[in-house]
């Protein structure tokens, strides 16, 4: 394959309506901030990829941080193994992570775009994978029972195999309340996971996670602090259902640290912290070495393609913050999403863009 040379890199803000709101015990999203970046190369062929800035007040700074950023990479070619060494060299002494690593992250998501994009070819395939449906599940916020109700039988009724809730009210009780209304209502058969988005001490998060045990949950998330691993640790000795964190990680070397803690009984590694594909890649290596099931955060359209190559696949985790400025929204076939080519198969719908732009 000829070699790309990224000639300018694109980037836009935009501030995309979902859905519905995610109302988490530690804020809520009720729109989700994207900035879309776009790497031109030379040939003609261009990559692109988003990423989630969690809240407005990151965008501008994403944006000026890309602006600095882009002299060190016109002109070098778009090999995202050697781009990514350069970053971590380049910011050694800082770090990557925050707006940095998010940065780095979707860059390199996007030069993967562009290599599949180059071949014509979906980027599970140039991977060493092919497309596959993969098991998802839908994920809420904080559910209102009532205000919920068709929503959630519509998740079922589509095919979803799990369904996830956001809880850590104010009172465990409402935690209990939420979790009984809604295994009530989707019934045993499909798989409930819960997300207390890092809002409890450990000692609080024990005595909550007992209160429900009768609710059969597939996993636990976050607990506790996520960099808490020893938290994370403790609480996961003291209770027997599954706990799962990861969408926190930055870069490989975390989801390292956080499995010889002993922190996790399953991983959930967010593309946009863990280094983008390269960067699953590493931390794939790790679940599969310690057999961990691994799941993704967010990123529908990117993570199809990795957690079809991913030895310990578990569950794509379907929360579509990109639909409304995607030219054609993935969506769900017989409960199962697979990748769509060519590269990450994004393209965007340049009016919903303009429509939203920030
Ligand atoms: C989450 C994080 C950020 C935005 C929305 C939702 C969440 C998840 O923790 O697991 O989806
Ligand atoms: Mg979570």
């Amino acid at each position: 394959m000829n070699e790309l040379i990224i000639r300018d890199i694109v980037a836009r803000a935009v501030v995309v309506p979902i859905a519905r709101p995610v109302h988490t015990a530690s804020g809520s999203i009720e729109a989700a901030p994207l900035v879309l970046i776009d790497v031109v190369t030379e040939q003609g062929i261009t990559g692109s990829a988003y990423l989630f800035g969690y809240s407005n007040h990151t965008l501008k700074p994403l944006l000026a941080l890309l602006d600095a950023l882009r002299p060190e990479l016109l002109g070098l070619p778009v090999v995202p193994f050697t781009r990514m060494q350069q970053m971590e060299k380049r910011f050694r002494l800082l770090g990557l992570h925050g707006l940095l690593g998010m940065l780095v992250s979707t860059l390199d998501m996007a030069y993967w775009d562009a290599l599949g994009k180059a071949a014509n070819r979906p980027v599970v395939e140039l991977l060493g994978g092919e497309i596959k449906p993969l098991k998802a599940y839908d994920s809420y916020g904080m559910v209102d029972a009532q205000r919920d109700e068709a929503a959630l039988r519509h998740s079922v009724a589509q095919g979803f195999a799990g369904i996830k809730i956001k809880i850590g009210y104010p009172d465990a009780k409402q935690d209990v309340a939420s979790v009984r209304a809604v295994r009530e209502m989707i019934g045993s058969d499909i798989a409930l996971m819960v997300d207390f988005n890092q809002s409890l001490q450990p000692t609080e998060a024990i005595r909550r996670i007992r209160m429900l045990e009768d609710f059969d949950l597939h996993w636990v998330e976050e607990p506790v602090l996520a960099e808490d691993l020893q938290g994370h640790a403790q609480v996961r000795q003291a209770v027997s259902v599954n706990i799962q964190t990861g969408e926190n990680w930055w870069f490989p070397r975390d989801a390292q640290s956080a499995i010889s803690a002993g922190a996790t009984d399953l991983m959930m590694p967010d593309l946009m912290k863990i280094g983008g594909i390269t960067g699953w890649l590493g931390a794939m290596g790790q679940a599969q070495a310690a057999s961990i099931p691994m799941s993704s955060h967010l990123f529908i359209e990117a993570s199809a393609h990795v957690l079809a190559v991913t030895p310990t696949c578990d569950w794509l985790e379907f929360l579509d913050f990109a639909g409304a400025i995607l030219d054609e929204p993935y969506r769900l076939h017989e409960g199962k999403i697979s990748a769509r080519g060519p590269g990450l198969g994004l393209v965007w719908d340049e009016q919903a863009v303009a429509r939203y732009q920030y």
